[in-house]
């Protein structure tokens, strides 16, 4: 290593630290140990364009290790992203531009949100799996568009956690040769060392995955690091793990290798021992050299190459294929086929009924054909989450054009991938299970919400309308706990007609994800010649029917499957001259979008007399039906019965709807 390289990395190390001990917050050894890969990395290999951070072919960089954000943050103000140097001045206060972990869409350069360990090893499998999904759909001999790699830089944390495993595991299954992480194997985490907890053999249990594992037992040499990096690109269908024995703190006399080096700053006397240990000068602090400055930035005239590179490669392969060109900027902008919105199929009227799970799959197949960057699949639930593209082949290792996603049993990964491909961009990619299995993926779901991104879940079998097979499939909490999650639109349809609507909002927005909440057992199809157009499900709540002279006396609000229930009580206390109006509510986020006097239309504020009626816990409803309104819901665990029977055991039946609105009636 040449003095002058290990000035650009002491930099890195020094811009973490100094910035760290600004905010008196953060962590500063893991930049510290990490620096030596991430200048290789980012000096040697990385093809990015700071000018440009949205360029669509340049190589992804994950930082797993959020905790570790002044790493990025001092790699994307070198490299001459916009990020100054006042921002990692501002490093962690309210306003700045460098949050404590990275976020996504906060700054420019920042890949995804990371933060919570384990998610960003998802991220990159999403990633690298969208790179190659694209790249079989797009590039022609002779003519390469997508070709890019996926980077990481992994703690003992993501791998401790679980989700890393799960998404380790489908990575190498899928042979995605151009994900490279490097492990920063400084074997320390918050309460000492790894070794109180963590004592696998890691290199082993990747090579068991069927990872290319590279060992670097110097996390500071620089040459070893490059072959390593080299090497990882050469092998095309395996992941490779690169194993750096790095030190947390490294160059801090008195931190170094201990748990006081992660997560707070060095202190002032410390900083000064590691400055003079490093030979570095103690002011000012925030230094970068002049010479080590040019070194970094070399990044803006060889991005801005690449780039123009591939805009000359893009501008032939658009004139060899237009059509093909056309169709990828368009996937990468975002767009959407014209008219693909007809292809929503209508469902006739049919009181024998088709459960929303299977009106979603034929919906799903329709528009499937015609908008083919939406990719996806289930955790191995497809034949009951009627998630398959018919006759579609799957994505395999070597058959990367396939549509159909094969998540196998792993609703965390598949979680936490869903938002690397929607990350990457190009792609609208969905995931099912379960709804009561939504548990299993809600990190990657928050955070999803967090970015902003366009993921759709399709989450099925979801009250104790799936019958035997027990409390421990029957979400009952699930839905106010998913509502609960700020910028997650959540759609319960009614019938097969909601249900298409769910889907034409889930494919249309695009600032954020949308879960498809589905039955298991069949619900009847309304007539639409009689009832309101489900378009009504767009605006989140609707009037279904209503009294057709006067006034109502009681409102009854239902989501799903008990919007049936809600109608057949509204006949019956029509047959009492109990005036009542029925509103589906399949979505809250939708409703409370509306305007004050399209919601007070739907639910005038006149009328106090309000049931909700819904499968599961009542948590949240009664900020719809008020002081003087009831839901009727569920608060305790499921059983194992036929449907029907657990319904009338729950109370959740006509009779009951009637009974109590003539108890609220009574006391009005
Ligand atoms: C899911 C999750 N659990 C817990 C934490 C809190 N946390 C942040 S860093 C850390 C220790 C991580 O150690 P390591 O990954 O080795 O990082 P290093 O010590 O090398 O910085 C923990 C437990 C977290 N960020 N995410």
């Amino acid at each position: 290593m040449t003095e002058l390289e290990n000035r650009c990395i002491n930099t890195i190390r020094m811009l973490s630290a100094d910035a760290v001990e600004k905010a008196n917050s953060g962590h500063t050894g893991m930049p510290m140990g990490a620096a030596a890969a991430a200048f290789v990395l980012w000096a040697r290999f990385l093809k990015h364009n700071p000018n440009n951070p949205d360029w669509p072919d340049r190589d992804r960089f994950v930082l797993l290790a959020g905790h570790g954000s002044m790493l990025l943050y001092s790699l994307l103000h070198l490299t001459g992203y916009d990020l100054p140097l006042e921002e990692l001045k501002n490093f962690r206060q309210w306003g700045s531009r460098t949050p404590g972990h990275p976020e996504h869409g906060h700054t420019p350069g920042v890949e995804t949100t990371t933060g919570p360990l384990g998610q960003g090893f998802g991220n990159g499998v999403g990633m690298a799996l969208a790179e190659q999904y694209l790249a079989a759909r797009f590039n022609r001999p002779g003519y390469t568009v997508i070709d890019h790699y996926t980077y990481g830089i992994v703690s003992d944390g993501d791998l401790m956690e679980g989700v890393s495993h799960e998404a380790a595991s489908l990575a190498s299954h899928l042979g995605l040769g151009k994900l490279i992480y490097i492990y920063d194997d400084n074997r320390i985490s918050i309460e000492g060392g790894t070794d109180i907890a963590f004592t696998e053999d890691r290199g082993a249990r990747f090579k068991a995955y069927g990872w290319q594992v590279i060992d670097v037992p110097d996390g500071n040499d620089i040459a070893a690091l490059d072959a390593a990096i080299q090497s990882a690109r050469q092998m095309t269908d395996k992941p490779s793990l690169i194993v750096a024995r790095t030190h947390i703190g490294f160059g801090s006399p008195g931190k170094q290798d201990s748990p006081g080096a992660h997560g707070e700053p060095l202190g002032a006397e410390e900083l000064r021992h590691t400055k003079e240990n490093l030979g570095w000068p103690l002011e000012p602090d925030f230094y970068i050299p002049n010479d080590v400055l040019p070194i970094f930035r070399e990044a803006v005239a060889a991005g801005a190459a690449a780039e123009s590179r591939w805009q000359e490669r893009f501008s032939e392969y658009a004139r060899a294929f237009p059509e093909l060109a056309a169709e990828l900027n368009q996937w990468l902008a975002g767009g959407l086929p014209e008219d693909w919105g007809v292809a929503v199929p209508e469902f006739p009227p049919d009181a024998k009924g088709m459960a929303t799970r299977v009106a979603s799959g034929k919906v799903l197949n329709a528009i499937g054909v015609r908008i083919t960057n939406l990719v996806g699949g289930s955790a191995d639930l497809a034949p009951s989450t009627k998630t398959l593209i018919a006759d579609a082949p799957d994505f395999q290792k070597g058959a990367y054009q396939g549509l159909n996603l094969r998540f196998g049993v792993r609703e965390h990964a598949m979680g936490s991938i869903l938002n690397g491909m929607a990350l990457h961009g190009g792609l609208i990619p969905y995931g099912a299970t379960f709804l009561v299995f939504s548990d299993y993926m809600r990190p990657p779901i928050r955070l999803a919400a967090l970015m902003g991104i366009h993921v759709i879940y399709v989450f099925t079998h979801d009250s104790i309308g799936l019958g035997e097979d027990g409390p421990t499939h029957q979400p009952i909490e699930h839905l106010a706990s998913l509502r609960a999650i700020p910028n997650l639109t959540v759609i319960r349809p009614a019938d097969a007609n909601e249900t298409g609507q769910a889907w034409i909002h889930a494919v249309s927005q695009n600032s954020g994800p949308v879960a498809l909440v589905l039955t298991r057992q069949g619900l009847p199809v309304l007539d639409r010649e009689r009832f309101p157009s489900a378009e009504g499900l767009l605006k989140g709540g609707y009037v279904l029917e209503d009294p057709s002279d006067g006034q109502p006396d009681v409102l009854l609000m239902a989501s799903g499957s008990e919007v049936a229930i809600a109608m057949a009580a509204a006949t019956q206390l029509a047959e009492e001259d109990i005036l009542s109006r029925v509103v589906s509510m399949p979505s809250w986020e939708l409703f409370d979008a509306q305007s004050d006097a399209y919601r007070d239309s739907v639910l005038p504020p006149a009328i106090s007399a309000r049931i909700a009626i819904e499968a599961g816990s009542p948590q949240g409803w009664h900020r719809y039906v008020g002081s003087g309104g009831r839901v009727i819901g569920i608060e305790r665990f499921g059983a194992s019965a036929p449907f029907q029977e657990i319904y009338e055991h729950f109370g959740l039946t006509r009779e009951r709807v009637v009974r109590v609105a003539h108890d609220i009636l009574s006391r009005s």
